[in-house]
């Protein structure tokens, strides 16, 4: 209330309405840094700055984003499932991505973007989506692979988001993070008995996917600290909590142990351990690919988008019927 009467003071005033104004907004932000230094959860109706609120929406819709398209390259597989067993599974993986993203969704439209505004900006190459998802799954072994790498690196790169400043955000990812957690161990659970029980084209059908899922799984985490423009400004207000490469770096060591139990290499001949560093040494990782992949320009980029773009004409008919029925009932619901 106090702030809105000072609004129209100042168009009012003039000059004088201006610095008030100014000056007030100097103390917001002040009071919003003290929070988040002292690391404070910020909430949906709490003062924020613009630039705050524009990157949430850009990581969270992107992420949400990533989810729905993430469903793509595994959906793909749920007819050809090997057993029923492994077809349940799978099954409840999808749908969790789906759900992931509705949470993911509903936290970044408390910035006061609606979906639909989200959705277009995707459906138009406005908005971005994970790199990993622009790759083609080849063989029964890419499932097992995408639960043991990429939703490892995924949880890797989530677990601190579960602290990050705006809490809406953090909330979603604590249940998405627990949920990802299984989804790795189904993964590496499947590779596993492919490894253990399978012939030897199945153990050679896992080595393939490993080695084509590495590389990709490593580029997740985003470019090099020095090359990523975001990174400073979201490590100060804690939206990002660790680095990329930290980040990577985890990933790789953790990782590496986890292929030896395996029986599978991992298709770098530069992985090493470092004594002095603590952690393995790994090779160049081709940034050019990278760039193109998220460009644009990925093996599997205009199928994905394309069957986003239709799944959301095909529907068309649904959210016109839901609107209708809603508007039906709405005298109904007024008056009760
Ligand atoms: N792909 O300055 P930075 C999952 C872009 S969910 C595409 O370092 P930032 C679950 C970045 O947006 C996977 N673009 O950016 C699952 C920026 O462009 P912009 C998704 C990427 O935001 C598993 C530019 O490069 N997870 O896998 C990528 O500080 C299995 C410069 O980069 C999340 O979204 C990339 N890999 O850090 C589902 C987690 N990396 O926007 C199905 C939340 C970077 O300025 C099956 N997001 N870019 O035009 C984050 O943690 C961060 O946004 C990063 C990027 C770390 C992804």
């Amino acid at each position: 209330m106090y702030t809105q009467a000072m609004d129209t003071m100042g168009k009012e005033a003039g000059d004088a309405g201006k610095a008030l104004r100014s000056a007030e907004e100097m103390q917001r932000q002040e009071a919003f840094d003290a929070r988040i230094d002292a690391g404070e959860f910020i909430e949906a109706k709490d003062w924020m700055p613009d630039h705050y609120r524009k990157t949430l929406l850009r990581q969270i819709s992107q992420h949400a984003h990533s989810e729905i398209v993430g469903m793509l390259p595994e959906g793909n597989w749920i007819t050809r499932a090997p057993t029923l067993k492994r077809k349940a599974i799978l099954l409840a993986k999808v749908q969790d991505e789906g759900g992931h993203g509705l949470y993911l969704y509903a936290a970044a439209e408390t910035l006061g973007t609606s979906r639909d505004q989200m959705l277009d900006a995707l459906h138009t190459g406005r908005a971005k989506y994970s790199s990993i998802f622009n790759y083609p799954t080849l063989t029964w072994a890419d499932m097992g692979t995408i639960g043991w790498l990429v939703d490892g690196a995924a949880i890797m790169n989530q677990v601190p988001i579960c602290r990050c400043s705006y809490a809406p955000y953090a909330r979603a990812m604590v249940r998405i993070c627990r949920e990802e957690s299984f989804h790795q161990r189904q993964g590496y659970d499947a590779l596993l008995t492919m490894m253990q029980q399978g012939t030897d084209a199945q153990r050679a059908m896992v080595q393939d996917a490993v080695n084509r899922w590495w590389w990709p799984s490593i580029m997740m985490f985003g470019p090099p600290d020095d090359q990523s423009p975001n990174s400073a400004q979201s490590m100060r207000w804690g939206i990002k909590r660790v680095s990329n490469d930290t980040l990577r770096q985890k990933f790789i060591d953790a990782t590496v142990e986890q292929a030896r139990v395996l029986g599978v290499t991992l298709p770098d001949p530069d992985l090493k351990w470092n004594e002095e560093r603590q952690a393995h040494d790994y090779g160049a990782i081709d940034w050019a690919e990278f760039w193109r992949v998220i460009g644009g320009d990925g093996p599997c980029n205009e199928e994905r988008l394309g069957a986003r773009v239709k799944a959301w004409d095909d529907g068309a008919w649904v959210r016109e019927a839901a609107l209708a029925h809603a508007a039906k009932h709405a005298p109904e619901r007024a008056a009760a």
